[in-house]
């Protein structure tokens, strides 16, 4: 099949990516609607995919993956940049020369008795001056068929490109055997480039995601003067018509696609409140001709967490799965071929199978403690689908930001909000970010670890210079720069139950920071920073929450926040001499605040 672009560039890398994998045959993907029903048609044949039933959801299907193959695999995911020290302590570093040793061997010939499908992307809507392009070569039609949903991919991607520039992420992915052993997730940050191997799974080799959108791109970004961030962007549109656009960054299963998606409060949206979702996951952002700081999210679908979801938790999330969406690692109705996870409702199906393909009858496998979906089973949806999408998705300009809202998983320390001094100062606040870890990564759950930013397992360079860079962001911001913020929505009483309802009510705090922006509301100063008086935090029509109750949520225990400054410390001491001094000089101000 003849190549989509004249551009040398990427005719020369697909070649010798051919020349190394041997296909037995090769396909570009167009992005035709044939193209890809026909994709469809031969996985379901294979049973790679399955048909879910047609009236109930059309065009949707279902995967399951290997149980080896659930999740991202950190301690197998490397930054091969030349020097050990650009990747920094945080990362798991190999020399870029001796990684392509070892790799190469694994790919030669490995697709001798498959198809090489060539997907040309675009990260962020074609014609915006903040798109970038990627090429994934794979073996695998799940690939294809999500990447199909989450970018905006075929040759209209290569308009951007055009047909001279090398300026292009080469992906290369080849789920090879699937053997847990010789798993790699390399990025090479200085040859644009990115090689994933046997893995068959999500954020492993849906390339453009968390790859190149993020370790990649923060790369680009630190070069290029922009950011490459792991946060949802959404709008909050006020009684007057009037938007804000706001980004957070939680870590992985802590809350983005939720809080991108929220359904206020009827006290809210009686007075005509409204949540607009821009993206649920990554937003890229740069300054604009006005000097603020503008935002567009990269991706063109959602590839979210199932288990949780539910016409009262994520409404609008659910909505977005009812039609052309792929279902990943979750349960199968077998009466109707519809799918079901932990809390969608509370009738688990009879007649199930189960996230790893076995029969078994839910109610009983459910009340002898099994789950019959995996807890990082996952949907993947378009975004056209989603009821709240912003009119502005799709603007090549981005929209301007308001807030950056940091937050994690915290049962203690951490209050239900509280706002930076400055820019400095918030950047020190996203540095120190911790949280318990999820089932998004292979590993033990629950464990508090530093996870700044939310970027620990995403930044492609040294954290260190990384936090340099946000520095120089806020200098070259200044006084436009949006302002900066810290939620918890996981603190818990003494029965181990979260106290904050959450969810749609969230809204209720986004309602003070939105007020902090414009200046419409005080706040106290506590020794960690801002916080609101708790009688500004609406908790009209909440059963059982009161003002008092807020009180309790915007507690900072002295003692914890000692020791948790000496947590600080020892994860800082990693960083050696590109620690910025202003983050140090934070840190001090904090501890003579605690005292
Ligand atoms: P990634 O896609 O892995 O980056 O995750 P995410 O940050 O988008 O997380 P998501 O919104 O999918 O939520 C993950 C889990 O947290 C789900 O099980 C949710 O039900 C739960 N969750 C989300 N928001 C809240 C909240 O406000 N309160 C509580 N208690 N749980 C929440
Ligand atoms: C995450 O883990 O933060 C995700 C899912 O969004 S994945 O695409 O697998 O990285
Ligand atoms: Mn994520």
């Amino acid at each position: 099949m003849a190549t989509l672009t004249k551009n040398p560039n990427v005719n020369k890398w697909v070649d010798e990516m051919i020349a190394l994998c041997k296909p037995a045959k090769v396909m570009w993907i167009d992005g035709s609607k044939e193209q890809l029903d026909m994709l469809r048609e031969e996985a379901i044949s294979t049973g790679e995919m399955i048909k879910l039933n047609e009236e109930k959801l059309p065009g949707c299907l279902y995967h399951r993956t290997k149980p080896n193959d659930v999740a991202r695999v950190e301690d197998r995911t490397f930054i091969c940049s030349r020097k050990k020290e650009d990747a920094g302590p945080t990362n798991n570093w190999c020399d870029p020369k001796e990684m392509y040793a070892k790799l190469t061997p694994m790919y030669d010939g490995v697709m001798k008795d498959r198809t090489m499908y060539i997907i040309p992307y675009s990260m962020g809507p074609i014609g915006s001056p903040l798109a970038k392009v990627g090429v994934e070569v794979t073996d695998s039609i799940y690939v294809v068929l999500n990447m199909a949903i989450m970018v905006r991919m075929g040759a209209q991607a290569f308009k951007n490109l055009g047909d001279e520039s090398d300026d292009f992420v080469r992906g290369l992915h080849s789920k090879a055997y699937v053997d847990p052993e010789k798993r790699y997730i390399v990025q090479f940050p200085e040859d644009n480039t990115i090689w994933s191997i046997n893995s068959a799974y999500g954020g492993n080799v849906l390339l453009g995601k968390k790859c190149f959108a993020l370790r990649i791109a923060s790369y680009q970004g630190k070069n290029e003067g922009w950011m490459a961030e792991h946060m949802l962007i959404l709008g909050i549109e006020k009684p007057n018509g009037e938007i804000k656009y706001v980004t957070a960054a939680f870590p992985s299963a802590c809350g983005k696609t939720n809080l991108a998606m929220l359904i206020p409060p009827e006290g809210y949206t009686k007075k005509g409140y409204k949540v607009w979702t821009v993206g649920d996951d990554i937003a890229w952002l740069k300054p604009g001709p006005d000097g603020r700081l503008y935002a567009i999210n990269p991706e063109n679908g959602f590839f979210g967490v199932a288990p949780g979801t539910n016409e009262k938790s994520n409404y609008n999330a659910l909505a977005s799965t009812r039609k052309n969406t792929i279902f990943t690692n979750v349960a199968i109705n077998n009466d109707d071929m519809t799918v079901w996870w932990e809390k969608l409702d509370k009738n688990p199906p009879v007649n199930a199978t189960e996230w790893k393909g076995e029969k078994v009858n839910g109610p009983e496998y459910v009340a002898a403690g099994n789950k019959l979906a995996h807890p990082n089973s996952r949907f993947t949806a378009p975004a056209e689908n989603c009821p709240c999408i912003s009119s502005e998705f799709n603007n090549p300009q981005g929209v301007p930001i308001s807030a950056i809202i940091f937050g994690g998983r915290r049962a203690k320390t951490a209050p239900l909000v509280y706002q930076s001094f400055n820019w400095q100062h918030g950047t020190f606040v996203g540095s120190i970010m911790a949280s318990e870890t999820t089932a998004a990564a292979t590993g033990a759950v629950g464990v508090v670890r530093r996870d700044p930013m939310a970027m620990l397992p995403f930044c492609g360079y040294h954290m260190g210079d990384y936090w340099a860079h946000w520095l120089e962001m806020g200098k070259i911001l200044g006084d436009k720069a949006p302002k900066i913020f810290n939620v918890n929505w996981f603190r818990t009483d003494e029965n181990g139950d979260f106290i904050w309802p959450g969810y749609g009510d969230n809204m209720r705090v986004l309602d003070w920071i939105i007020e902090r922006c414009e200046g419409t509301v005080d706040a106290v100063e506590t020794p960690i920073g801002y916080e609101p008086k708790p009688e500004d935090i609406n908790v009209e029509g909440l059963d059982g929450i009161t003002t008092e109750t807020v009180k309790d949520l915007l507690s900072v225990d002295r003692d914890l926040w000692k020791e948790e400054a000496k947590g600080i410390e020892e994860f800082y001491q990693k960083f050696g001499e590109k620690l910025p001094k202003e983050m140090s000089e934070e840190l001090k101000n904090l501890e003579a605040r605690l005292a």
